[in-house]
């Protein structure tokens, strides 16, 4: 698929391929009494945009993200970081979520599901995603407690379960080993970026929506 995307370019597939000549972005500005937060995404780039979000750790998640879900992402938050990172991480995660959903628009020819087992050191992390339509993030694993930083271990599956509900994935999601927090959720943001790239691929064999129902938006 990616040969095909080199020899073709985006601008010449129109009458071929409909689907492919769709550019997939979107950019969400999100203000409320507690963050304002501003996303420029773009599927199937290659990782560019900078992210600063004022929560250094959560900067860091984001760049692995773009780069391993094959994203140009560019997200700049404001959040009131004297409560702790947590509105901040949630609002970014509804953000990333909502520009998702509008770059994904109907889903019409994307390859839909997607997997990832991702080690990083002692740690082990598997994510399984399928563009569903339904939001619901399922969340294993048991971090330590303490924070990284601003950012609480416990806000992972606040950001994932905030991505999901919005971008309408159903996201599983497991730590399966680790004793390095920062490991654990390094590798957990990786599973979930490589499986995030796998699904929402375009598969040339897919023409339309991949559901026998017809519909996933
Ligand atoms: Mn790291």
């Amino acid at each position: 698929m990616h040969g095909r995307w080199k020899r073709a370019p985006t601008r010449d597939t129109t009458i071929r391929d409909n689907h492919f000549a769709m550019s997939r972005n979107a950019t969400i500005d999100r203000k409320t009494a507690e963050t304002d937060v501003h996303v420029e995404l773009a599927m199937q780039g290659t990782g560019s945009g900078a992210r600063e979000t004022g929560v250094g750790f959560l900067d860091h998640m984001l760049d692995l993200l773009a780069h391993h879900a094959r994203l140009d992402l560019t997200v700049k938050a404001r959040g009131d970081l004297k409560t702790g990172g947590h509105h901040t991480v949630e609002d970014v995660g509804i953000c990333i979520g909502q520009a998702l959903d509008r770059a994904l628009a109907d889903r019409s020819g994307i390859v839909r599901y997607g997997e990832a087992t991702v080690p990083m050191d002692e740690a082990r992390a598997a994510c399984a995603i399928d563009v569903s339509g339904r939001g619901l993030c399922v969340f294993e694993g048991s971090l330590p407690a303490g924070a990284i930083g601003d950012f609480e271990h416990e806000l992972a599956e606040e950001f994932f379960r905030a991505l999901s509900a919005n971008a309408k994935l159903t996201l599983h999601l497991s730590i399966e080993r680790g004793t390095n927090a920062h490991h654990m959720i390094e590798a957990a943001f990786k599973a979930a970026a490589r499986a995030l790239r796998v699904a929402t691929a375009l598969d040339p064999s897919q023409n339309g929506v991949p559901s026998t129902k017809g519909s996933l938006a």
